[in-house]
């Protein structure tokens, strides 16, 4: 996929756009299925922001935690940098590194990269009234575009950092071509703060993706209507249901949306129209659980090599960070 031009929407805010081929490819294919980012509009994002404060949804308080307890040991490894969130969504957890790094440096830039617009600019301008010394310019795009306009737009060292374990998207091909586009937006010596979620017992798990108030299977619906207004489509959000299973062999979450009853659904602006047997499944995300050596050796080869691994005291998470290869 082709970036399109920027769009400068004000000084603090650059606009870059989505397309709906991967809709189209996902919705055609046997097993049909549906890419994560269009979980991101802004009421997903807002029910994202619920997710993470359920009490099944251990991920973000524990990052949040770990976090908190080694920002100011991380601000002092990389010292002031360009900071690069993936995913920033509300940027909430990165207070605790923007508190760390205000504290050492005068002069950084803070680049939140997100695809929900909403979300995005209320946080630019909350973040930028409190953190007045750091310079903050919203990046409104997917991660791909972004990686793209930030390798043709290098500045001052960087520390690109990617939290919440939304590397579990991917599987490992995407995993792979992800963390290379990485290496080509660093430059020899800069660092790459990556958060993921680790493997534990299936029973922590499922409870953690089928929340007891269903804000996970609103958050799995609600990628409908995001396509309802986004591509014209008349999908009906009664007529499918929320699944998350932990599929064991591959380590990974698996979210379905479940279809209830025989239908077509017109999707017009991608002039598409897709037929919906009952009881069938359109993947939505899944989710992988990781083993911290692994990654470890996986950032290695890609010449992200690890610094420093920290966790919480349960290793529920992990947070490593790395540094590109001089
Ligand atoms: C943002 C991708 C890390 O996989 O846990 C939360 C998304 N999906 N509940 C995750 C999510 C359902 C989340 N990530």
């Amino acid at each position: 996929m082709i970036a399109q031009p920027l769009t400068v929407l004000d000084h603090h805010y650059q606009e870059l756009s989505i397309d709906g081929k991967d809709v189209i490819k996902g919705l055609t294919e046997k097993l049909k299925s549906l890419p994560p980012k269009y979980f991101y509009d802004d009421p997903g994002s807002q029910l994202f922001e619920k997710i993470c404060e359920l009490p099944e949804y251990y991920p973000t308080r524990t990052e949040a935690w770990i976090l908190q307890e080694y920002a100011d040991e991380i601000a002092a490894i990389t010292n002031c940098c360009e900071l690069i969130e993936l995913g920033s969504g509300s940027s909430t957890k990165t207070q605790a590194l923007l508190t760390a790094y205000q504290k050492i440096a005068n002069s950084c830039r803070y680049l939140p990269v997100d695809v929900s617009g909403g979300i995005l600019k209320t946080s630019v301008l909350q973040l930028q009234e409190k953190y007045p010394d750091i310079a903050i310019h919203g990046l409104l795009g997917t991660y791909e575009q972004a990686l793209v306009h930030l390798e043709s737009n290098y500045l001052q060292s960087r520390m690109l950092f990617f939290l919440g374990s939304s590397l579990g998207n991917f599987n490992q091909e995407e995993c792979d071509i992800f963390l290379n586009q990485v290496s080509r937006t660093l430059q020899p010596g800069d660092y790459f703060l990556l958060g993921i979620d680790l493997q534990k017992p299936q029973d922590i798990l499922e409870a953690a993706y089928n929340d007891s108030q269903e804000v996970t299977a609103a958050f799995n619906l609600n990628m409908l209507s995001h396509l309802n207004w986004r591509f014209q489509a008349d999908f009906n959000l009664d007529l499918f249901s929320h699944q998350a299973i932990y599929n064991q062999e591959q380590s990974q979450i698996e979210m379905y949306l479940i279809c209830q009853k025989t239908h077509p659904v017109h999707l017009k602006k991608l002039d598409l129209t897709v037929n919906f047997q009952a009881s069938e499944s359109i993947l939505t995300e899944i989710s992988r659980k990781f083993n911290l050596e692994t990654m470890q050796k996986d950032l290695e080869s890609k010449g992200l090599n690890p610094l420093k691994v920290f966790t919480d005291p349960e290793n529920l998470f992990g947070l490593i960070l790395c540094q590109l290869s001089l």
